[in-house]
């Protein structure tokens, strides 16, 4: 099989860390985000939503969406369990590996492609054309704020963001964290669970591997 990669950029990363964390090594075609190399026709032909990571099966299925990606690699390498291993847990790391994505990975993304020089008309990945909003931007520097701050409360009194295991949601919510430096975001001094928990997640080996 076959990783479709642009290790630079932050949704790649969440899937590179995943896979270090269980010891899995996959082929990488790198694909070029500033050539715009996921909007070519053939890699389009191959995932219509034009974005970055994208698995290609020995067989040609192609998976793109970073959770059906997760949740393929869960299921054939298990251990250690990313996804969470009870029913309960299971529910959890989806609850929060999704609330990190959208209320804060693409909270960082509004304001991000809203406002970057070589983003415009490029506002949305995808594979159609958005123009920039000063708005938008604007509003997600809120909600970037407000992402801060959820997740300080989530990660008080809990070593981790789904409970006491660590997971998915954890990746994300780092990878999230360390997008909001491109905004130039930084976590509040004032979250000091959510900082506790950012170093002890970025020192693990997995995610130094792929800073
Ligand atoms: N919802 C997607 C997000 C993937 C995504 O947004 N990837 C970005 C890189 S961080 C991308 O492919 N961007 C292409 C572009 O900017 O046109 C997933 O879960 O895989």
């Amino acid at each position: 099989m076959k990783l479709y990669d642009y290790p630079q950029a932050p949704n790649p990363r969440r899937v590179n860390i995943f896979l270090a964390e269980k010891g899995i090594a996959v082929e990488r075609v790198p694909v070029d985000l500033m050539k715009g190399e996921q909007l070519r026709p053939e890699y389009r032909a191959k995932n219509p939503a034009c974005d970055i990571p994208m698995l290609e099966l020995d067989d040609g299925t192609c998976i793109s969406q970073i959770r059906a990606i997760c949740r393929y690699f869960e299921e054939i390498h298990p251990q250690p369990a990313l996804l969470g291993s009870t029913p309960t847990e299971k529910a959890l790391c989806e609850m929060w590996d999704h609330l990190a994505f959208m209320n804060g990975l693409l909270a960082v993304a509004e304001v991000f492609r809203n406002t970057a020089k070589g983003f415009a008309d490029r506002a949305v990945v995808g594979p159609h054309s958005y123009p920039q909003s000063a708005e938008l931007a604007e509003r997600g520097r809120a909600r970037v704020g407000n992402f801060f701050a959820d997740f300080e409360q989530q990660l008080t009194g809990r070593p981790y963001v789904a409970g006491d295991f660590y997971s998915v949601a954890d990746i994300t919510t780092l990878v999230t964290c360390d997008f909001a430096k491109w905004i130039k975001a930084d976590i509040p001094a004032e979250c000091v669970n959510l900082k506790a928990w950012y170093e002890r997640v970025s020192a693990r080996p997995a995610v130094q591997a792929n800073r």
